[in-house]
């Protein structure tokens, strides 16, 4: 869409969907009856005089404005977001996360990074001496890096044009900085009325709009935390980065609907995730539970089994499962030792005539103390503590192959160091080898949104402003004489580079 050939197509498409108006027209108006003139003449004048009466007009979708299929093999007509160009201003995880996901799927991720600093997760967690980080390898593979200094007036320059050329402008700064930079989203629309401006912040408007916010303050803030972990401890977070990762996801799909609307109406617009608000979408299903409270206790939670009365918030409820099918951790075979060694085991009320039979408790399926699933409720614990001394027994592959045979609902608790030996996941292109020039072979999760049509290739993360000379070029046109001058101005360099030169 920046460049000039994807302008053309766009603009054929434009013309595609203006002519596209037409029939819709005109149809509504000659609808015939019969299909004869005259017949046509008199459903019209009716129609004007009798407007109840009227046959309303065929609708015609968004299919009707897109071009032919394409004839190519399916993967071999580009990628889903060929030439859409970001202005990514992201850092740490959450922005980051989500530019990866639209270069992923073939946009052209443009990131800013402040000259001899760059993006602060190149130094944190360090595992290998002098190499970027694995912190920020991991979440900025399929971008190229270009440093400017936003402060610097040349910078500021660089900056307004790449807003011309890009579509869509990322960032996760703290409220106020992008502001502070003097990209303001009026300046940034009188700039360039297309783009998309797309922002992650903690919290949205509101008394706490303006603070910081951090992965498990999010996690906090958003009904997690209040709702995971066992009922007898203090809240807890979770490994999984719903607050970062999870909004910089719904951050993406902000972006892609902007620009399908943009398809229409030709403008850009703002698109706000607050970590907050993606975190409580992760949670919703906690909220349903608070809303349930009011009718009577959470039946399917265990306390409830253990006669534990509910108070007035949604408690922790361990291990149990979230929906309507009881479930629970179980060891397995090795436990003593492996931290690993369980598995998760869902009490499916369909199979669970397979489940009696599998653990050899046969007289349960008749037992009216558990043969159903509302007098199964009050014995969970023991239940599970019975199908335990099965899962003892096995280790959790073992226990994962047996039940499948049955249709029995079991997940092995992974580690992570089997996750990354996992054959499958390598073969899907879910974990990916990548080879760095300074760090060597590392494995970074690949797309985990797989399209038939859109095939990914996962590229390292690139070198801190190793695209700098390119992108002032290529992209934004700037002659060997302005980029010697831009050189001197200080945007593009280091401050201890900048001092050097000045010696
Ligand atoms: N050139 C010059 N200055 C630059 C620059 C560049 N290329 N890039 C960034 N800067 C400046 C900013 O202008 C800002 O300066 P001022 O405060 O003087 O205006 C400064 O760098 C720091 O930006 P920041 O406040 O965003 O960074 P921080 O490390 O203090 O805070 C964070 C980090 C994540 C807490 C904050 O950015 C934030 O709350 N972001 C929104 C929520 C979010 O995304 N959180 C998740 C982060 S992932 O865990």
């Amino acid at each position: 869409m920046a460049t000039r050939k994807k302008a053309k197509a766009k603009t054929k498409v434009q013309a595609r969907s203006k002519s596209a108006a037409k029939p819709v027209k005109k149809s509504a108006a000659k609808k015939p009856a019969s299909g004869k003139p005259a017949a046509k003449k008199a459903a019209v004048k009716s129609a004007a005089s009798k407007p109840a009466a009227k046959k309303p007009a065929p609708q015609k979708g968004v299919a009707s404005t897109l071009p032919p299929p394409s004839t190519k093999p399916f993967g071999q007509d580009g990628k889903a977001l060929d030439g859409v160009r970001i202005l990514d201003f992201t850092h740490v995880q959450s922005g980051p996360t989500c530019t990866q996901l639209l270069g992923y799927m073939g946009a052209d991720c443009i990131k800013v990074e402040r000259p001899g600093a760059g993006d602060i997760t190149r130094g944190q967690l360090r595992d290998v001496k002098g190499a970027d980080s694995l912190y920020f390898t991991m979440l900025n593979g399929n971008k190229r890096s270009i440093t400017i200094d936003s402060k610097n007036p040349k910078g500021r320059e660089i900056l307004d044009r790449l807003i011309k050329h890009c579509d869509v402008l990322v960032e996760n700064f703290a409220p106020g900085a992008l502001d502070r930079m003097g990209l303001t989203w009026e300046h940034i629309h009188k700039t360039n009325p297309r783009m998309i401006v797309a922002s992650v912040k903690g919290f949205g408007p509101g008394p706490y709009e303006d603070c910081k916010v951090y992965e498990n303050v999010a996690q906090c803030a958003g009904g997690a935390a209040s709702t995971t972990g066992f009922r007898e401890g203090p809240p807890l977070v979770t490994g999984a980065q719903i607050g970062d990762s999870g909004t910089g996801l719904h951050l993406a799909f902000g972006i892609v609907s902007a620009l399908y609307q943009r398809m229409r109406t030709g403008r850009g617009q703002r698109v706000l995730c607050a970590m907050q608000d993606g975190v409580l979408n992760l949670a919703r299903v906690k909220l349903r539970d608070q809303q349930r409270l009011a009718h009577g206790p959470l039946t399917e939670y265990s306390q409830h089994g253990e006669g534990v009365a509910f108070g007035i918030a949604v408690p922790r409820a361990g291990n149990d499962s979230g929906g309507g099918q009881p479930g629970w951790i179980l060891k397995c075979k090795g436990w003593e030792t492996d931290p690993d060694s369980y598995t998760y085991f869902i009490t499916q009320a369909p199979v669970w005539g397979a489940i009696c039979d599998v653990i050899g408790k046969p007289e349960w399926k008749t037992d009216p103390d558990y043969a159903t699933p509302p007098a199964r409720l009050p014995r969970l614990k023991h239940i599970f503590a019975t199908i335990e001394e099965w899962t003892k027994t096995k280790t959790k592959f073992e226990v994962m192959n047996e039940c499948n045979k049955h249709d029995i609902p079991v997940g092995p608790i992974l580690s992570m160091k089997e996750i990354a030996e996992d054959k499958s996941l390598r073969d899907t292109g879910t974990v990916v080898e990548v080879d760095h020039p300074t760090r060597g072979k590392y494995l970074t999760v690949g797309n985990p949104v797989k399209m038939s049509d859109s095939i990914t290739e996962v590229k390292r993360s690139p070198l801190l402003g190793e695209h700098t000379e390119e992108i002032l070029t290529q992209v934004l046109g700037y002659s060997t004489e302005e980029l010697a001058e831009i050189k001197a101005s200080g945007a593009i360099t280091a401050p201890d580079k900048k001092q050097a030169e000045a010696a």
